[in-house]
């Protein structure tokens, strides 16, 4: 039987400041009726991007021992949802713990956002060896979210911010190939406008193909992704189909941005996502997904 509150393992990093994984993953779950349990990969002053001088501590031996602990519990996890990580050591880690449920007859829902970079960077930490293990790392899941940086990195594929919606149908179907069942790629320029931007999903089962667009604002938050994934992994866990998960995520993030994007405050400080946390808890509204050939 599920959890009557959904539960979720959130392995992410915990950045002290800059409102990116998981100031922005615990929030937005519990927003959503969801439990998030997090394991910490690292622990950073900030996060990494538009901060120089951050310390970084990597929490692998930390994770060993968490994993081992909850296995022993026997905790009973609804999803197992990772982001950025602080070694190539800890994928391996997060395996165990979805081997474990697994082998338990759990049948957690596994996403796996490859958290690695935006555009076409890696974040400081991750090294190459870590990308090349994001490339098997990603068959362990049911749903991916890269930007469009990691979904070119997972492929080793050239990044361009000028990538046509064609190559990202043809980069979906690839990603899907390397076994996730739902791919859903974010931050996708749109073809005839330079003011809209979208996401763009492939469902493996249904072989259907899923585009949500809002309007591009010229800003770059940190943290955004992490909001994304954490709507779509709460609005999956209560139900909600895939087209309107991805609706849902797509509304909180661009609700989130307009409500920065009015003041001065600087990028690196992420969103004010206290101020808009509370609309995550409002039915599911007018969507705008569609369905594409
Ligand atoms: O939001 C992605 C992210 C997560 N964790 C750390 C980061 C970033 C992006 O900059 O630096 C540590």
């Amino acid at each position: 039987m599920r959890n009557p509150v959904p539960r979720v393992a959130a392995i992410h990093d915990l950045s002290g400041f800059g409102r990116a994984s998981l100031t922005v993953v615990i929030p937005v779950l519990s927003a959503m009726e969801v439990q998030a349990c997090p394991m910490p990969t690292a622990v950073l002053s900030t996060h990494t991007t538009g901060f120089s001088d951050y310390c970084f501590n990597d929490l692998t031996p930390f994770m060993k021992d968490c994993v081992s602990h909850w296995i022993n519990l026997g905790i009973d996890f609804d999803a197992v949802y990772s982001g950025f990580l602080g070694s190539s050591e800890q994928m391996n880690i997060v395996s165990e713990l979805i081997d474990s449920l697994l082998e338990r007859d759990g049948s957690p829902l596994v996403v796996i956002d490859p958290v690695m970079g935006d555009d076409g960077k890696t974040y400081g930490p991750i090294t190459d060896d870590m990308v090349l293990r994001m490339r098997s790392f990603i068959s362990r899941a049911d749903v991916i979210t890269p930007n469009l940086t990691e979904a070119a990195f997972l492929l080793n594929e050239p990044y361009s911010d000028s990538i046509d919606e064609e190559t990202v149908k043809e980069w979906l179907l690839r990603l899907a190939d390397m076994g996730p069942g739902v791919v859903i790629v974010t931050s996708v320029p749109y073809e005839s406008s330079d003011k809209r931007t979208s996401v763009l999903a492939y469902d493996k089962g249904s072989e259907k193909l899923w585009k949500v667009s809002c309007d591009y604002i010229p800003a770059h938050y940190p943290g955004t992704g992490d909001a994304f994934a954490s709507v779509v992994v709460g609005s999956l866990l209560k139900g909600d189909s895939l087209p309107i998960a991805l609706d849902r995520a797509v509304q909180f993030t661009t609700l989130a941005i307009r409500a920065s994007f009015g003041r001065e405050n600087p990028e690196r400080e992420g969103v004010f996502l206290e101020r808009v946390l509370d609309s995550l808890k409002g039915p599911v509204v007018m969507s705008s997904y569609e369905l594409l050939e």
